[in-house]
Parts: C-alpha cells; structure tokens; sequence
C-alpha cells in the first residue's frame, strides 16, 4: 500500500464517525470492569419484578450486550404489546428504540408517534427547558426511521427550541444533541442549506452549554446527567471550544459508582451505554445474533455497606406557600428512623404519627415520585410539583433513593418547574 493511500484510508477512518474515536479515546480501565459488569447484572435483574416494562432497560441492555438473555426477551415482548394510547411522545420514542434495538419491528408505533409530532408545538415560548426532553427523544427515534418525512418536523422543533429562553438544562440538551445530530448526519445532499444551518447552529449552542456545565472533577451537570451528555459530546459534529477530557469524566463516573451512586435501575439505563463506549446513535446497528448467556465476572465485595441497627432523627418539612389560599400550610415533625433507611421511610413514619403529613405516590420509569402531600397535589397544566431538598439544596435522587444522614433537614416544598 502506497503512503498516500494510508494516509486517505487515516482520513477516511477519523472521519466515519465520531463514536470510534471516543472508544478509543476514553474506556473503563480493565480492573474496573467487574464494577460495571455488577451494575448491568443489577439492572438486568431488575426487569423480573418491574411494575411496567422500562424501555430504557431493554436499550441499555442491548447497546452493551445483554447478559441475561431471558430478560431480554421478555421485555422486548411487553413492550411489543403495551398500548401506544397510555404513552407519552418520549415513552412512545423509547419504546420504538428498544424493539429496534431487540431488532424488532416497531409497526404502527412509528407513524402513530410521526403524527404526534406533526402536530407538536410548545404551548409558550418560556415552557421549562425539560419539556423538550421527551420531544427531543421523539426526533430521535423518528430520524432513525424515517429521516427524510422527519426533516421538516425536526426544524419545526429546532426552530421552537431557538426561540425558547428558558434556563439550560444539561438531561434536555444532551437528548437534543443526540436527536438533532441524527438529523444532521441525514440531511440529503442537494438538499436545502437552511436545514445544516439551522441544526448546526442549534447544536453548537447546546454543546456550548453542556462544555459549560463540566465541573472541574469532570462530571457534566450532576451525576446523574453525565451518561446522557457523554454521549452528546461524543457524537456532535460540533465540538466545544473547551476540549472535553473524556477519560476524567470517566474516572470520575466510576470513583461514584464505587460510593454505590448508581442502585437505581433507571441510572444504570442511562450511564452503561457511555461506559461501553455506545450512545443511542448506534441502536439501528445492534447485531442481534442469537447470542448466548455469558457470565460476567462480578466485583468480589458488595458495594453497599451493611447498615448498622441504630436509630437517626430527621427534621421533615412540608411547605405550601403556592396554592389554595386556605390551604397554605408550611408544617415541621422530627421522625426516627433507622440509619441506613431511605426518605421514604422517613415519609412514611410521619404520616404514622401525624396524618397533616400524609402522602401519595406515582410509579414511573425511575421509581417513585411524590406526586400527592396533604392532599396537594402536582400538576403538568400549572407545572408544580413536590420537589424536595436538604437544607436550602434540592436532592438529586428520589425519595425511595435517597438516604438521609442524622439531623439532616429534609424539606418537600410545593413549587414550579
Ligand atoms: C422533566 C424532569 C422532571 C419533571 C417531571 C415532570 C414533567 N412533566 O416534566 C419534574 C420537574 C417534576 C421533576 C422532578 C424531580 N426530579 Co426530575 N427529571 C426530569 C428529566 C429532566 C426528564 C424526564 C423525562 O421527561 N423523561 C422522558 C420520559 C419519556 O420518560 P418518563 O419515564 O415518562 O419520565 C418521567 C420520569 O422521569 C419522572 N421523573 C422525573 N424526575 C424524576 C425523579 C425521580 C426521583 C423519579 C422517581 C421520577 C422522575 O417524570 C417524568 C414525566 O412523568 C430527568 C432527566 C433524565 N436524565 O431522565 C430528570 C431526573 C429524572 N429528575 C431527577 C430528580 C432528582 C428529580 C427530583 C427528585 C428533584 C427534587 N430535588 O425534588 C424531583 C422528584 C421529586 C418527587 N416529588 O418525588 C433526577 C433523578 C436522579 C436519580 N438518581 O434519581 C434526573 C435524572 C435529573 C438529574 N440529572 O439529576 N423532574
Ligand atoms: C419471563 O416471564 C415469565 C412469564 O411471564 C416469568 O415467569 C419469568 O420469571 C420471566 N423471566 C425473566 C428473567 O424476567
Ligand atoms: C445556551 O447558551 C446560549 C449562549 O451561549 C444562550 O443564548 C442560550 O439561551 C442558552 N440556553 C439554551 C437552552 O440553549
Ligand atoms: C416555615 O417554617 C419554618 C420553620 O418552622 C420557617 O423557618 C420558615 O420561614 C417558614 N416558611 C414560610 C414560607 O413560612
Ligand atoms: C425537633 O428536635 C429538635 C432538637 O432535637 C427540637 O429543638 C425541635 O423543637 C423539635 N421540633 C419539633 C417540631 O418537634
Ligand atoms: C427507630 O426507627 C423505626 C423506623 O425505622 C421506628 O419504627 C422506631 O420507632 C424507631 N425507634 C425509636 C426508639 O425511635
Ligand atoms: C390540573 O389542573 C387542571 C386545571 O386546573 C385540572 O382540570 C386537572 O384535572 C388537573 N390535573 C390533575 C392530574 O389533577
Ligand atoms: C418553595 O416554593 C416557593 C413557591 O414556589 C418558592 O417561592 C420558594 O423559594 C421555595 N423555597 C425553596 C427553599 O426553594
């Protein structure tokens, strides 16, 4: 082979994507892989005993090789049969994304969510950034069906995104960096130039955004942002002016993953395709080969530590300052509950003891969430919710993960989004 060939087939390589150099670029150490391998196993078990099939599972699962191959199936089948009428534009995406990742044929759920998103339009120019999670998912599982009917909806989207002035969040951009780089990739050539002008813009305002939000440790947003937007650096095809260190934001990841940051079945969905070097790019090419069941080599210690039998106290507030004149409430209770145990306990207990406080639930693809304090309840029309916090700080885990430490303040405040 001649030099200057090589030297085309190096370009050629450095330019068939962006995931091949990341994969090279930035990878889990091998003494850290049985820590990884534990949390997919964790995940995967999940799946037996789940109120509803999660999607985001089964994509998870099949971008970084399914170990149990049982669980698969059975998911794949649930969500083959759930009902597109009880779904949300982003469950209905995610679903489509799982059965082709499974390489299974969505059908009908592809044109019934194309229309969905004909019609989409956000309801104001100031809807919270988070409202284009799920849209965003949407042109995502849309452009890896049909690119081309998908074009004129995914500019319709960027367009709205544009114009929206709402503050950044980190979950939504990088969702959005993975839905508008799809359609960027597959812009016909010949096609109008306004469509590249148009994603490459949005894109390099939201990529700019998330290099913004990389903290000195490397974690981009929270840690439970990082997944979603390693991946979204990893593929744009506009790279931050500040380079990103990938391999830090790795190490980084796993450092928390040994503090046994990730338990919840939902954060292992979201972080494992990042650590196996896969994003939601690469769902239409999972080879499904019939495969068979390989056992993982496993950490040898468990990471939880056990807790221990004694009691902690923990001041809980619940405060409504928003709505119902007559219902204003703003209530405090100490509870004790034993150390180790989740918020929710400790929700639970005051309820026992003071019926002001009690509460109601609503499971989601996370787990779940407070949805009800005192008969107050969360609303999407007015955009409240509980959202809980210790001290002045709001909590970056749910109720059911989250565990309290002695004298901590715990507040469930009503408010907006
Ligand atoms: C939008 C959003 C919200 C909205 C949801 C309502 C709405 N209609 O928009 C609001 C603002 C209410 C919200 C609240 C909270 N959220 Co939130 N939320 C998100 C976000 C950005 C997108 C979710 C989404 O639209 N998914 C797409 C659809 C298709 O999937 P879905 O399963 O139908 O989505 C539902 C669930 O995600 C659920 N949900 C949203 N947040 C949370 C949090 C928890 C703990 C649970 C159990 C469920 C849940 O609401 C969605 C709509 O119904 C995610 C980001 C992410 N990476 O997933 C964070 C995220 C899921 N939220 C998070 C957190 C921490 C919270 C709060 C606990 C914050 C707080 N301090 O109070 C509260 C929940 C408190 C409670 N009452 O129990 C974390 C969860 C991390 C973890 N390990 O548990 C995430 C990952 C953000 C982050 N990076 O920190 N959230
Ligand atoms: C698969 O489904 C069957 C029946 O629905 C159930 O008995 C079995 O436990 C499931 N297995 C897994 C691994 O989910
Ligand atoms: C992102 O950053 C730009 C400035 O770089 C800003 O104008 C824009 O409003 C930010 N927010 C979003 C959601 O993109
Ligand atoms: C709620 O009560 C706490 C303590 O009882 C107090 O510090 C706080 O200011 C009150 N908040 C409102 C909005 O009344
Ligand atoms: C909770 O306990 C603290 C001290 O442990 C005490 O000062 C406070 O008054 C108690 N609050 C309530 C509402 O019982
Ligand atoms: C310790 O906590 C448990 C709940 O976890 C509670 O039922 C019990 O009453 C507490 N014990 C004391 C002494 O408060
Ligand atoms: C939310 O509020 C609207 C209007 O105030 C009401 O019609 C609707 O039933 C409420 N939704 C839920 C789920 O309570
Ligand atoms: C609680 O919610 C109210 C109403 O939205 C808000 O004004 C207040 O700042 C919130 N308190 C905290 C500590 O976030």
């Amino acid at each position: 082979m001649t030099r200057v060939t090589l030297q085309l087939l190096t370009l050629l390589w450095a330019m068939t994507g962006t995931s091949t150099q990341t994969r090279s670029s930035c990878s889990v150490p091998l003494a850290e892989q049985p820590l990884v391998n534990g949390i997919q196993v964790l995940m995967e078990s999940s799946v037996v005993n789940s109120a509803f099939p999660n999607p985001s599972i089964l994509i998870a699962m099949n971008l970084a090789g399914a170990y149990n191959l049982e669980a698969q199936k059975n998911l794949t089948f649930k969500l083959m049969d759930s009902d597109t009428a009880d779904l949300t534009v982003g469950q209905l995406a995610l679903t489509i994304m799982a059965l082709t990742s499974s390489c299974h044929d969505p059908g009908k759920k592809v044109s019934i969510l194309q229309r969905q998103m004909e019609n989409w339009e956000p309801s104001s120019l100031n809807i919270p950034a988070s409202s284009f999670y799920g849209p965003s998912l949407a042109i995502l599982a849309l452009c890896q069906k049909h690119s081309a009917t998908t074009l004129p909806i995914a500019a319709r989207f960027a367009k709205s995104l544009r114009a929206n002035s709402s503050p950044f969040d980190v979950d939504t951009g990088a969702v959005v960096t993975l839905a508008l780089t799809c359609m960027y990739n597959k812009i016909p050539i010949g096609s109008e130039e306004g469509y590249r002008a148009l994603f490459s813009q949005v894109l390099k305002n939201t990529v700019e955004n998330i290099s913004m939000s990389i903290l000195d440790n490397g974690i981009i947003g929270n840690i439970y942002s990082t997944g979603l937007a390693m991946q979204a650096l990893s593929v744009t095809p506009e790279p931050p002016k500040k380079e990103w260190n990938c391999q830090q934001t790795m190490d980084s990841v796993l450092d928390e993953m040994k503090e046994g940051k990730f338990h919840n079945p939902m954060s292992i969905a979201q972080i494992l395709p990042s650590l196996k070097g896969k994003t939601y790019l690469d769902v239409p090419h999972v080879s499904c080969s019939p495969g068979h069941e390989v056992q993982p080599t496993l950490p040898s210690h468990p990471s939880r530590v056990p807790t221990s039998a004694s009691n902690i106290t923990v001041k809980y507030t619940i405060n409504n300052q928003l709505r119902g004149v007559e219902l204003l409430f703003n209530e405090t209770i100490n509870v004790s509950v034993k150390e180790g145990s989740v918020l929710l306990v400790v929700l639970e207990e005051a309820q026992r003891k003071n019926p002001t406080f009690k509460f109601e639930t609503t499971m989601t693809s996370w787990g779940l969430v407070v949805s009800s304090i005192n008969n107050i309840a969360e609303n999407v029309t007015h955009k409240t919710y509980w959202q809980f916090l210790s001290g002045k700080t709001p909590l970056n885990e749910g109720v059911a993960d989250y565990i309290p430490f002695n004298c901590e303040h715990i507040t469930a405040n009503f408010t907006q989004y």
